[in-house]
C-alpha cells in the first residue's frame, strides 16, 4: 500500500456509446464496498470513476444517432450518474475524458514521453476492430475476424505515432515477477506474463482517419489513441502534471485499479510501460474481476437479455441488489445472472437469516424487558463462544477485504449471523423468561445477542449501507459510533439503551 492511511482506487471509465448495465455496475459496486470499507477502517479514499468519451466508437454511434459526439456523452453520462446514486456509489470524483483538466493531462504526458524519445513518427499497416478499439496483425485473426470479438476488421494503412513499448519488455517483466501481486488474481498474472514473453511490438498511439479525440501537441493531424487518453484519467484526475493542492503526491501511485478481465492486457501491458516512459510510479495493483453472464448467456444487445440494474434496483431494493453481486460470484471469476438466484439469495440470507435475527432480537427484548438493555451478568460458556467468534471472525474479514475476497468475507460475516442464531436457540431464553432465578441471565442472553446484531450492522455497512444504517437505528447507535475501526471489539452497547421491536428488515419475495 503507497501509504498507511490513504487508499486511491478506481474503477474503470465507461464507453459512453452504450447504456450502463449489471456488469459496468458490479464493477463499480465493488470499488464501492472496498472504499466503504477503507473509510470504515479510519483511511482517507480516493474512488475514481467516469466515462470514456473520445474514439471511433463513440464517434459513430453519434453519428447513427445524428448527434455531436459531446451531445451522446452528454446524455449517457447522466445514465451513468444518476444509476451510480441509486446504487448508494461514493466516488469522490467522476471524471469525463471530454474534460479540460484530462486534455491537458493527456498531451502533457505525450509530450514527456515524445521528450525521452520514446514517441516516433512512422506508418502503420494492421487490422483494426473497431468496437473493440484494437489493432491485430495478420497471424491475430481468426478467419480475418477479431480475435477478441469475433467480428470483422478493417486494413488500415496510416501514418502514425508510435511508442517505442518493446523497449520497456524486460523492465515489465521484471516489476512483474519482483511484484506477485501487481496483477490478481494469480492466473490471470500468468497469462500477462506468457504475453509479455511472445514479445512487445512498438504500439500504434495515433490515428488520422477520425477526429475525435485529444489531438497530438504540435500535429493536429493526428489525434491520441482512444486508450493512451483512456489510461491516462487515473493520474488526471489527480491533477498530473500538477499536484492538485497534494492530491496527486498523497494518493498516487493508486492502490488498485479494479477491472473487468476484457481490458487486462491494457492495464498490465499499455498502461506501466507508458508510465514507466513517463517516470512516473506504477500501481500497487490491478485486479481483474470476471465475466457475467445472464441465465447461462452472454449478455447482448441483439439477444436483449441485457440486464438493466435501475430495473432490479426498483424491484428488489439496492442493498440486495449489492449484496447478491458480490455474494454470488468469487470475485476474480466468471459468473451467471439468474432471476431464481437472486430471490433464493433474498429469502434465505436476507429476510430469513439476517432479517429474521434482528427481528427476533428485538422482538424479544420487547416482550422481557420493554425494549430496555440490561447490564451483562456474569459470561458463561456459550456467552464466550459467542464473543471469541466475533472477536477473531473480524480480522478473518478483514484478510479477505483486503485480498478483495468480498464473497468470502460475506461468508464470514453469515458465520456470524449464524452463529447469533443458534445462540439464541442454544441459550433458549423462552424456557430462562419462565423462571424469575433466571432474570439475570436473561437479561445477558438478550445483551449478547443484541451486541452481536450490533457487530453485524457494522460489518455489513461496507456492502449494504442502508441496512447498516438502520440496524445502528433500530439499536439506538449514534451513527458517529459506526466507524468500523474505533467500534469492532465487543461489549459497546450501552446497557439503560431502548430498543424497539424491529420491522422486518427484508420481506420475503413469493415465488411460485
Ligand atoms: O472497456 N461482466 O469500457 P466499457 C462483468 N472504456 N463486467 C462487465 C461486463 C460483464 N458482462 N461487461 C462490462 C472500456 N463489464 C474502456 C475502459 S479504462 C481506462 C477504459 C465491466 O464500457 C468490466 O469492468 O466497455 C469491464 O472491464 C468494463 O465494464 C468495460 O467497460
Amino acid at each position: 500500500m503507497s501509504d498507511e492511511k490513504h487508499f486511491y482506487l478506481s474503477t474503470p471509465i465507461y464507453y459512453v456509446n452504450d447504456v450502463p448495465h449489471i456488469g459496468h455496475a458490479y464493477t463499480t459496486l465493488a470499488c464501492d464496498v472496498l472504499a466503504r470499507y477503507k473509510r470504515a477502517r479510519g483511511y482517507e479514499v480516493s474512488f475514481l470513476t467516469g466515462t470514456d468519451e473520445h474514439g471511433q466508437k463513440v464517434e459513430k454511434a453519434a453519428q447513427a444517432k445524428g448527434e455531436t459526439p459531446l451531445e451522446l456523452a452528454d446524455r449517457v453520462v447522466k445514465r451513468f450518474q444518476s444509476l451510480w446514486d441509486k446504487l448508494n456509489i461514493s466516488n469522490t470524483d467522476f471524471i469525463r475524458t471530454s474534460q479540460e483538466r484530462h486534455k491537458l493531462a493527456v498531451q502533457e504526458i505525450f509530450r514527456n514521453i515524445e521528450a525521452k524519445g520514446d514517441i516516433y513518427l512512422g506508418e502503420y499497416e494492421d487490422w483494426y476492430c473497431t468496437p473493440c478499439e484494437t489493432f491485430w496483425t495478420e497471424t491475430n485473426l481468426l478467419d480475418g475476424n477479431c480475435p477478441d470479438c469475433g467480428r470483422p476488421t478493417d486494413k488500415l494503412k496510416e501514418e502514425s505515432y508510435f511508442f517505442r513499448m518493446s523497449k520497456y519488455q524486460e523492465q515489465l517483466l521484471a516489476h512483474i515477477e519482483a511484484n506477485p501481486d501487481f496483477i490478481q488474481p494469480k492466473s490471470r498474472r500468468n497469462e500477462i506474463l506468457s504475453f509479455i514473453r511472445e514479445g512487445l511490438r512498438d504500439l500504434s498511439i495515433s490515428r488520422t482517419t477520425f477526429s475525435w479525440g485529444i489531438p497530438v501537441p504540435g500535429n493536429d493531424k493526428h489525434v491520441i489513441y482512444v486508450w493512451f487518453d483512456a489510461l491516462t484519467n487515473y493520474i488526471s484526475a489527480l491533477g498530473y502534471p500538477n499536484d492538485n493542492d497534494g492530491e496527486f503526491s498523497k494518493f498516487w501511485p493508486c492502490d488498485v485499479h479494479v477491472i473487468g478481465k476484457d481490458i487486462l492486457r491494457f492495464h498490465t501491458v499499455y498502461w506501466p510501460t507508458f508510465l514507466m516512459a513517463a517516470g512516473i510510479p506504477l500501481p500497487e495493483k490491478v485486479f481483474a474481476h470476471g465475466w457475467w453472464t445472464v441465465e447461462g448467456q452472454k449478455m447482448s444487445k441483439s439477444l436483449a437479455n441485457v440486464v438493466e440494474p435501475n430495473m432490479l434496483i426498483d424491484k428488489y431494493g439496492v442493498d440486495a441488489i449489492r449484496y447478491f453481486l458480490l455474494r454470488e460470484v468469487p470475485f476474480g471469476l466468471d459468473g451467471d445472472f439468474s432471476h431464481t438466484a437472486l430471490v433464493h439469495r433474498i429469502n434465505s440470507d436476507l429476510a430469513n437469516d439476517l432479517g429474521n435475527l434482528v427481528s427476533r432480537s428485538t422482538a424479544m427484548l420487547n416482550k422481557y424487558f420493554e425494549g430496555e438493555l440490561t447490564s451483562p451478568g456474569e459470561t458463561t460458556d456459550i456467552d464466550k463462544v459467542l464473543q471469541d467468534k466475533f472477536t477473531k471472525q473480524v480480522k478473518v474479514i478483514d484478510g479477505h477485504m483486503e485480498a478483495l475476497a468480498f464473497n468470502k468475507a460475506l461468508q464470514s460475516i453469515w458465520e456470524l449471523v449464524g452463529a447469533a442464531n443458534k445462540y439464541i436457540d442454544d441459550s433458549a431464553p423462552w424456557t430462562l423468561a419462565k423462571e424469575d432465578a433466571q432474570r439475570e441471565r436473561l437479561g445477558s442472553v438478550m445483551y449478547n445477542l443484541l451486541e452481536a446484531v450490533r457487530m453485524i450492522g457494522l460489518l455489513v455497512t461496507p456492502f449494504m449501507p442502508e441496512t447498516g444504517a438502520n440496524i445502528g437505528k433500530i439499536l439506538g447507535v449514534d451513527p458517529a459510533d459506526q466507524l468500523l475501526e474505533d467500534h469492532d471489539s465487543w461489549g459497546l452497547l450501552k446497557p439503560g439503551t431502548i430498543i424497539e421491536k424491529a420491522t422486518p428488515l427484508f420481506p420475503r419475495i413469493e415465488t411460485e
